[in-house]
């Protein structure tokens, strides 16, 4: 397949995209209604976002509110610490097996102490990293991690707009990732992933993508129902197999 604009190559990604709700976007006064439409979507994850306002100048979602969360949903969680000390800061929550778990590079001296950590827990691990971190950097990990979180805008607030150089970085990471025979490696991708960047991303070889207010939870009238069709659509999915 070549790309439409620039013509280079691109790596298809193999199988239909998975969508993770961003919950830091999800208003607690229809907090019934989104779970009750992603559990009749069979939508794949839901995503913490945990800010503590040093690595990221905002703060978010905390240990009461995913305990809190647990009790309405069953849907697996996709953490994601943007956090000093993650190591530490992962320990505070009741991590599941099924979960899924993103940690930052940036800043972060224990990485493979948090790999252990969530070996040992069964959860998936991906490392996040900024827009202007060199994917490279993960090379002595990956080994050991089931994929990477690539922020697709600058982190710590939601109504972001993507960095353009982000959709170049993702198509490199994942010819990077084929070229030496690490096709398994998940690429979830995280930031103003409109139904149109999420499509674009798909092609560039990302399967997971974070919905926040630029598409699930966007301020027009659109049915949640609707919009995850659309999404589906726009990275992978058939109609027919369409929940
Ligand atoms: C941002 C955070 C994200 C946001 C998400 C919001 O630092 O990690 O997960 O919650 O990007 O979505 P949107 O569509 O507003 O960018
Ligand atoms: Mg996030």
């Amino acid at each position: 397949m070549a790309d439409p604009i620039s013509g280079a190559k691109v790596v298809p990604a193999r199988d239909p995209g998975k969508i993770s709700a961003s919950m830091m976007c999800a208003g607690l006064d229809k907090i019934f209604y989104y779970l009750t439409e992603f559990k009749e979507a069979k939508l794949e994850f839901l995503h913490i976002d945990v800010m503590d306002g040093q690595f990221v100048p905002n703060l978010a979602l905390g240990t009461d509110y995913a305990k809190s969360l647990r009790r309405i949903t069953d849907i697996p969680f996709d953490f994601h610490f943007l956090t000093m000390d993650p190591l530490e800061k992962m320990s505070w929550f009741d991590i599941r097996e099924g979960d899924q778990v993103a940690f930052h590079y940036e800043n972060n001296t224990h990485i493979a102490e948090c790999l252990q950590y969530l070996k040992r827990l069964s959860a998936t691990s991906l490392i996040a990293i900024n827009p202007e971190t060199d994917y490279r950097v993960l090379d002595p990990y990956l080994d050991d991690l089931d994929g990477v979180l690539a922020m697709t805008v600058h982190p710590g607030f939601a109504g972001k707009k993507l960095v353009p150089s982000t959709l170049d970085k993702v198509k490199e990471m994942r010819e990077y990732f084929h070229s030496i025979g690490k096709d398994d490696l998940i690429i979830e991708v995280d930031g103003n992933i409109t139904i149109e960047n999420a499509r674009k991303l798909y092609e560039r070889g990302a399967d997971i993508f974070v919905a926040g207010s630029s598409s699930l939870f966007h301020k027009g009238e659109t049915a949640v129902t609707d919009v995850i069709k659309k999404k589906r659509l726009a990275i992978g999915w058939k109609e027919e197999d369409l929940p």
